[in-house]
């Protein structure tokens, strides 16, 4: 079994439900135990700015799905939340993104592990540091990248219900 960190952001229709329905669909993963889910966080559009406020959560999962095997369902997660791909960084009902697989580091066409914005994104790196305050990324820990990070407009928003 591997840890892995997933991350999930919404900006377009019932962001909540979305929310909640992708964690309901994560936790029927095969293979995968859901382990923790973040509090959700409100945050400003980062990246393409023309566009709704997101909502934000970050999960752990304990999983023998390997790495593209994972990727597979997180892309069949936002196949049935009807997400549709038209503008890089731009609105979207769900994003999926595998942030962190155990230790693993691999990067190719389809997928890059841990993922490569992670130290630049307040929204992934809060909501992570709520599950593992521990958790070291690319050589340093969660709370010092944050710390040189603009606060990126983000706001507790609340539990998932
Ligand atoms: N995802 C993006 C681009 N910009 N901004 C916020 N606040 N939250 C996101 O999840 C997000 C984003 C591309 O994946
Ligand atoms: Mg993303
Ligand atoms: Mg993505």
């Amino acid at each position: 079994m591997e840890s892995v960190y997933l991350g999930l952001g919404t900006n377009l229709g019932d962001k909540e439900k979305n929310l909640k329905e992708a964690v309901e669909l994560i936790s029927n993963f095969p293979k995968t135990e859901l382990i923790k889910v973040s509090k959700v966080y409100e945050t400003e559009p980062w990246g393409y700015t023309e566009q709704d406020k997101f909502l934000n959560l970050c999960l752990e999962v304990k999983t023998e799905l390997a790495p593209y095997q994972l990727l597979a369902e997180c892309q069949g997660v936002e196949k049935d939340l009807d997400r549709e791909r038209k503008i890089r960084w731009g609105p979207r009902s769900i994003d999926v993104d595998i942030l962190l697989y155990g230790d693993l580091a691999l990067s190719d066409q389809k997928l890059t592990v841990p993922h490569p914005r992670i130290q630049e994104r307040v929204f992934v790196l809060k909501p992570l540091a709520e599950l593992d305050k521990k958790l070291v990324i690319k050589g340093r820990s969660l709370l010092e990248w944050i710390e040189l990070l603009d606060e990126q407009g983000i706001k507790e928003y609340g539990e998932l219900g």
